[in-house]
């Protein structure tokens, strides 16, 4: 319950978290380039998946990562293959904002035992891919219409479906690669509407969208993309 405990502390206390998600399939070198850079901006969280890995290296990237840093590391898997017993917590997905069962509940089954038995902390997560401009992998790969980015009610409804349902996190997520970030109406919209910790990403590539995801309510906002390409826009975040 480490990792959840952290996420809810932190908002109560109100104090906004940065996550970085470093894809396994990412060359080590440049892996390590960008863990080097999280030292100077204050990450706070690694996530660490992919909607689509070629090379299926999980286990060897967690230790490479746990190499380098002692940030909690929480695996956010593009699918049932992405699992370690090397990994803090998961992020145990159930894509709401689609009506595709099997990543509902299906894929949750058959990978439910392992993941009891490698005693990993497993945080059921309400996830939501919203329209971002472009069709991303995690679109396509999941054979699911995102949330239109002009309809905030239907991602509130959703969000607050999630919560009664016993999901204990809120990811809006643009998909990795988005053109745009999730709206920030949207992101108000949901946080004043749920009581859960609310994780937003995908598309975000610049310091103000993540300073504006934080002010509109998100309690964790995650970055991909931006560390390879850009890493000096995160200088001064705080
Ligand atoms: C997607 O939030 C992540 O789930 C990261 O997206 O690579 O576009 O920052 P980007």
């Amino acid at each position: 319950m480490y990792v959840l405990k952290f996420i809810s502390e932190a908002k109560s206390a109100n104090k906004k978290k940065l996550a970085i998600l470093i894809d396994p399939d990412t060359d080590f070198s440049i892996t390590k380039a960008i863990l080097e850079n999280t030292k100077k901006v204050d990450v706070d969280i690694i996530f660490v998946g992919g909607s689509l890995l070629y090379k299926g290296r999980i286990d060897e990237c967690i230790d490479f990562i746990k190499a380098h840093t002692n940030l909690p590391i929480v695996i956010f898997p593009g699918s049932e293959i992405q699992i370690s017993e090397k990994a803090d917590a998961l992020l145990f997905l159930s894509l709401i904002s689609g009506r595709n069962p099997d990543l509902l509940i299906g894929k949750h089954v058959t990978v439910a035992p392992f993941l009891k038995q490698m005693g990993l902390e497993v945080i059921p997560t309400g996830y939501m891919l919203i329209e971002g401009g472009n069709v991303t992998t995690a679109s396509y790969i999941s054979q699911t219409i995102p949330i239109p980015s002009d309809k905030p009610g239907v991602a509130m409804a959703t969000a607050i479906a999630g919560e009664f349902l016993g999901l204990k996190l809120i990811y809006l997520d643009g998909g990795s690669g988005a053109k745009n970030p999730v709206p920030i109406d949207m992101i108000r919209m949901v946080s004043n509407n749920v009581s859960l910790p609310l994780i937003v990403g995908g598309g975000i590539r610049n310091k103000q969208s993540i300073k504006d995801a934080w002010n509109a309510g998100a309690d964790i906002v995650v970055v991909g993309n931006l560390l390879e390409s850009n890493p000096d826009e995160l200088q001064g975040l705080r």
